[in-house]
């Protein structure tokens, strides 16, 4: 193991406790909420987190409860050439970048992922579309990987980028993103999974590496997770609203 890998996994482990709250620090609530949204849209924000408070945990279920058929919806295969190299190659070479706003810009291998302290929840994924399934996922909490990069004070929001593109145009290939707040990036139960049901993230589900953030609706989860960005707005990416489905239409916050 080279000192470079010793020392982040040492960081790791010591980041995991002090660092992580310094991570989580933002502004106070009432500032917090973001110019770009519509004034509907922040107060339905705005009441739902006097409801919800920022770290109430979603429901979370034992093993009986686990479907036995979980959904796969969405991108079932990126397929892309990419893609289909990383598949053959167990995902070896897999790396999650996280740049942007912070001080100190990491990528991390799925060994170094799965080295940092875990956690596991049986949780139910609610899509739009009108069903819903129970699973147990197992990741890293975001708020640690956050913490080792250190988000600058005007980081607002996490964007995650995906490596399926979801349009047929080989010249605007348009890949799936999403975004959470910092609130909701920090929550136990954000997570970068990898694996669901005790095994290995599918490819249907979203291998190698897949957002589970379990107080959102599940356009939310991105799936197949290859960058994170640290950003104050979502003005300079792509359509300017904070993910692939907002952009079309939907609501950037889809809190359950
Ligand atoms: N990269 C990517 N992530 C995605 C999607 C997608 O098409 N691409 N679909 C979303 C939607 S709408 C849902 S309901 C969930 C489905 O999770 P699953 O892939 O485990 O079925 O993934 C979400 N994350
Ligand atoms: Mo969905």
């Amino acid at each position: 193991m080279g000192t470079d890998r010793r020392n982040f996994l040492a960081r790791a482990a010591a980041g995991a406790g002090a660092l992580a709250l310094s991570a989580c620090k933002g502004p106070s609530e009432t500032t917090w909420f973001p110019k770009v949204l519509d004034s509907a849209e922040v107060l339905t924000k705005k009441v739902q987190r006097l409801f919800a408070g920022s770290t109430t945990l979603a429901p979370e279920f034992t093993k009986a409860d686990i479907s036995p058929f979980f959904k796969a919806n969405g991108t079932l295969n990126p397929g892309t050439t990419d893609y289909n190299a990383a598949v053959a190659n167990n995902f070896q070479d897999w790396k999650i970048s996280v740049g942007g706003l912070v001080e100190h810009p990491l990528k991390l291998s799925l060994a170094e992922l799965r080295a940092l302290p875990s956690r596991s929840q049986i949780t139910r994924h609610d899509c739009v579309e009108g069903w819903s399934c129970i699973g147990e996922w197992t990741g890293a909490p975001l708020k640690n990987i956050l913490a080792l990069a250190v988000p600058r004070a005007n980081a607002r929001y996490v964007v995650f980028y995906c490596a399926d593109p979801m349009s047929g145009d080989p010249t605007d290939p348009q890949y799936y993103y999403e975004s959470l707040d910092l609130i909701e990036a920090c929550h136990p139960q954000t997570i970068l999974a990898y694996d669901m049901n005790g095994e290995a993230l599918s490819v249907p589900h979203g291998a190698p590496v897949r957002l589970r953030c379990e107080r959102q609706l599940g356009y939310k989860h991105a799936n197949n997770v290859q960058r994170l960005e640290l950003a104050e707005s979502f003005d300079h990416i792509n359509g300017g609203n904070g993910g692939y489905w907002e952009d079309n239409g939907y609501t950037w916050w889809a809190g359950i």
